[in-house]
């Protein structure tokens, strides 16, 4: 097609779906287009453009079900998709759509986007790498399903006061949604409490039920995740979410009389809140629930599809089926799939274990050990009666299979899944009954495999794999920054690098082209600018009246400065403290120099941290108190700037993400599984500051082997082994290098005398930080996450740093060099892995005869199908 009638189909069917939004807006909303609210052209936008994601939809899910292929059920308790409609339209079609639908609307197209609110139902990197996956596997055209939670509050909104950290209700269900619909098809009944009830099946073996339970509706709700396809239909999944809140079946109305309230609502409840925090959950009956809902509302789910499609004999299952649990949160899957099985009287015991084995996948997220889910075998016992029996059984058959395979009692007692003080380790049911297990990137599953699942690796060494994270370059690459994308893209001659990253590859030849690293840096500063625009937005907002854009500006120095980001979550291991300690150093070096020539810095951080994790609260307040130093210090605010951006989430990220220069990826070596952020900052063109852990390391190989070893100079730090050994000898001393280095020793000093504290409390938050680091706090060792032992090197590199950034040529280059070997880090990568090592599944295109009955049937009933005359005209009119 030529660009001439590529741009006349643009422009017929942005009107087309101009067209439809006026009608909807009229036909839902009771208004004409200029009275419209933004919020209703949005939804009413958002209907319009529903309609072709459903046909897509449909053709999906029909091709699928008329070619008979196994698929992927992929559980996971935490989602963090971002914003839809954007997205959906970029996918289908193209972001100069909206452009040309929302110019004939006369509206404005950041105003109508923004009126979404994110679907933020996930905490961090485990639930925004299940959406990159869901989004590779729908533009692969895999068939998958995603199952979840609709908690009907996302991750807690974070507003900064005085340096506190407050947390709000994140009613994201406030207004009415366009993108996930009940869908009652899916709805199941989950059973609850009760007494145990044991039988004996056709073979004469045990089976289980259960008496007077507490029986829960989990009401499904579907949200379409659209593929990127330009050529031909998109594939269109479903992300399936479970709630308990809509259904009436819920109440317990007897309690209600009784004014038993509480209990009364008990039921619909469950799927009230995310459980904000990602390290431990102790004995929270509620968190308990919320598990086995997603994994009985799952599995019944699945195992229904697959009556409907293959037919009763469930012995087939695997052949049809893989589930993959996402971090141990669904594990009760296992023994939910070992009750649906059995409950076939035709399945013995033995066989359902051999089926399960065959069906479940699992991928360990972390190797924290406070985040590693161990839950009392009493509380499983006295919720879930049938589920605990289950357990004890396949506790009791696993453990005499390690006993068979290895005579020793000191294995199986490592090995078991409940231990003797009857916890159940999750981990170990799902690593004993899955048939692969996989880390999250190399060093990771190398960590797994030496350490928490040491025996497992010993016996089962084929079960362990390493399937490296990766990220969408949709999402995070071509809508987050159209500009550096259709520079790429005019560079390599085509945007096929959109679903095949690899390509990139091919920017190779311009590492020496000063005009593409002058274009770059131009590009790089126009991101800048465009985040100084939406900070100064969202200020105006939250403040609730104009504020002077220069204000705002200043702030960031126009935008004429090293932007250094660290956006994550805040956690010890993180070591944002690490980032504090080296900017207080800063401070105190241009306080005592003020004349030397520097480059200016604007810091810039972002994250939350758990509600209830106060040192991770101290460091924030820390940030808060630098920040203001920094600002209303006249010669210090020269050079450098310090920017705290509230509430990070999908949304910020796709904003700061392309503003960065550098990327702080400064975790505590053998600390962080992954990291995906890592992977969106470099693809935008950061430089990476990091050490040696999680995927770091393998985007120092990919760097070094594709565009040179030069390329990636900001390494640093213990590695994992030297960190491992420094645990190990109970050696490390922070007091021994606070005397070694007088600037360090001058920062820790300003921590106790309070230099940065305007009152008492902000002089205890100080207290606390550097106790934390140089004595210890409550029962952990000084310095657990060796802030003090890495902070010499990391200000060492910074040096470099700023060396390098004064010749903004060189630059350019060594960040066009980072961008053009992260093709590795597609999601799409990630996918086919999984797809080929884990769960052996192929792509399905959609059918042919499928997809032009159904656009047959469509158009012949399309209220909005305007004749062609008629669209001229009226293109006429409004588009000049
Ligand atoms: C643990 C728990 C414990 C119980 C309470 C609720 C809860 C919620 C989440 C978690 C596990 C969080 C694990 C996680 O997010 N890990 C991150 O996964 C990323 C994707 O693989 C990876 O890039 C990060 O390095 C890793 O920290």
């Amino acid at each position: 097609m030529t660009d001439k009638s590529k741009d006349d189909e643009l422009l017929r069917e942005a009107q087309h779906i101009a067209q439809m939004t006026r009608h909807y807006v009229i036909a839902n909303f009771a208004h004409t287009l200029e009275e419209a609210t933004d919020l209703e052209v949005y939804q009413a936008l958002s209907a319009a453009v529903r309609e072709k994601v459903m046909m897509h939809w449909t053709a999906t899910q029909q091709s699928w079900a008329k070619a008979r292929t196994k698929r992927l059920y992929y559980f996971s308790i935490e989602w963090l998709p971002g914003r839809f409609l954007a997205n959906n339209v970029f996918n289908l079609a193209s972001m100069d759509l909206i452009t040309a639908v929302l110019a004939i609307l006369k509206r404005q197209p950041q105003q109508i986007i923004s009126q979404e609110e994110e679907a933020a139902l996930g905490n961090g990197g485990l639930g925004r790498l299940a959406s990159c996956y869901l989004d590779a596997l729908a533009t692969h055209k895999y068939p998958a399903i995603g199952y979840g939670l609709r908690y009907q509050f996302g991750i807690f909104k974070q507003q900064i006061r005085y340096g506190n950290q407050l947390e709000t209700c994140d009613d994201w269900l406030i207004t009415e949604q366009a993108w996930g619909r009940q869908n009652d098809l899916h709805s199941q009944y989950v059973k609850f409490n009760g007494e145990l009830i044991t039988n004996l099946n056709d073979l004469g073996e045990e089976i289980y039920s259960v008496r007077n339970s507490d029986l829960v509706r989990a009401t499904a709700f579907e949200f379409p995740i659209v593929g990127y396809c330009k050529e031909d239909y998109s594939a269109v999944l479903s992300l399936r979410l479970f709630s308990t809140a809509n259904s009436p079946t819920n109440f317990r109305l007897q309690d209600f009389n009784a004014g038993k309230l509480d209990s009364a609502s008990e039921l619909r409840l469950l799927t009230d809140v995310l459980y904000p925090s990602d390290l431990t959950i102790t004995g929270r009956k509620l968190r308990l629930y919320q598990e086995f809902l997603l994994a009985s509302a799952g599995v019944k789910d699945l195992v229904r599809e697959y009556r409907l499609l293959h037919g009763d004999d469930l012995k087939l299952l695997s052949d049809w089926v893989v589930i993959h649990i996402n971090d141990t949160h669904p594990a009760l899957a296992i023994p939910e799939l070992i009750r649906c099985l059995m409950k076939n009287e035709k399945i013995s015991w033995d066989q359902a274990i051999d089926i399960t084995l065959m069906c479940f996948r699992y991928t360990n997220h972390t190797v924290l050990r406070e985040s590693l889910e161990e839950w009392p075998s009493e509380m499983i016992q006295n919720h879930f009666p049938v589920h605990a029996r289950i357990i004890e059984r396949l506790n009791q058959t696993f453990c005499d299979s390690i006993r068979k395979k290895t005579q020793s009692e000191e294995m199986v007692r490592r090995m078991t899944i409940i231990t003797s003080d009857k916890k159940v380790k999750m981990a170990h049911l799902a690593a004993a009954y899955s048939q692969y297990v996989n880390g999250v990137a190399q060093i990771h599953s190398d960590i797994l495999k030496r350490d928490l699942f040491a025996d497992f690796a010993a016996l089962y060494p084929n079960r362990f794999l390493n399937v490296t994270n990766g990220v969408t370059p949709r999402r995070f690459v071509a809508i987050a920054n159209p500009q550096l994308s259709q520079f790429i893209t005019k560079l390599l001659g085509s945007d096929d690098w959109i679903h095949n990253l690899s390509l990139w590859e091919g920017l190779k030849p311009f590492i020496h082209d000063r005009a593409v690293l002058a274009q770059l840096m131009e590009i790089k500063h126009s991101n800048k600018q465009d985040l100084i625009q939406f900070i100064h937005e969202e200020r105006e907002r939250k403040e609730g009246m104009p504020i002077p854009r220069e204000r705002i500006s200043d702030e960031f120095f126009d935008g004429n400065a090293l932007f250094d980001v660290q956006i994550k979550r805040f956690h010890e291991y993180k070591r944002q403290m690490l980032k504090c300690l080296h900017l207080v150093m800063l401070y105190f070096e241009i306080k005592e120099n003020p004349s030397t020539e520097r480059i200016r810095r604007v810091a810039l951080f972002a994250g939350k941290a758990a509600p209830s994790y106060y040192i991770a609260k101290c460091v924030i307040r820390l940030i808060f108190m630098l920040a203001r130093k920094v600002k209303n210090d006249p010669i210090v605010s020269r050079f450098l700037r310090i920017i705290f951006v509230e509430n990070y989430n999908v949304t910020h990220a796709m904003r700061i993400v392309p503003a960065a220069d550098v990327s702080d990826q400064i975790s505590t070596a053998g600390y962080e599984a992954s990291g995906t952020g890592c992977m969106k900052l470099a693809m935008n063109g950061a430089l990476t500051i990091g050490t040696r852990d999680g995927a770091n390391i393998e985007m120092e190989e990919e760097v070094k082997r594709i565009a040179g070893p030069e390329f990636w100079p900001f390494g640093f730090g213990a590695s994992a082994d030297q960190i491992h050994a420094l645990e190990k000898s109970g050696d490390y001393d922070p007091i021994h290098i606070v005397e070694q280095h007088p600037l360090i020793a001058k920062a820790m000093h300003a921590l106790l005398s309070g230099e940065f504290a305007e009152n008492e409390i902000e002089h205890q938050t100080l207290l606390d930080l550097h106790d934390n680091l140089l004595k210890g706090a409550y029962s952990s060792k000084a310095d657990r996450y060796f802030v003090l032992q890495d902070l010499p090197s990391y200000y060492e590199t910074q040096k470099q740093v700023e060396k390098l950034y004064q010749d903004k040529e060189k630059w350019a280059q060594y960040s066009l060099c980072n961008i053009l070997s992260m093709g590795k880090f597609s999601s799409d990568r990630s996918v086919k892995e999984y797809a080929d090592k884990v769960w052996q599944i192929r792509p399905c295109p959609l059918d042919p005869m499928v997809i032009t009955k159904i656009d047959e049937e469509f158009q012949s009933s399309n209220v909005c199908n305007v004749p062609l005359s008629a669209q001229e005209t009226f293109l006429k009119k409004h588009v000049s």
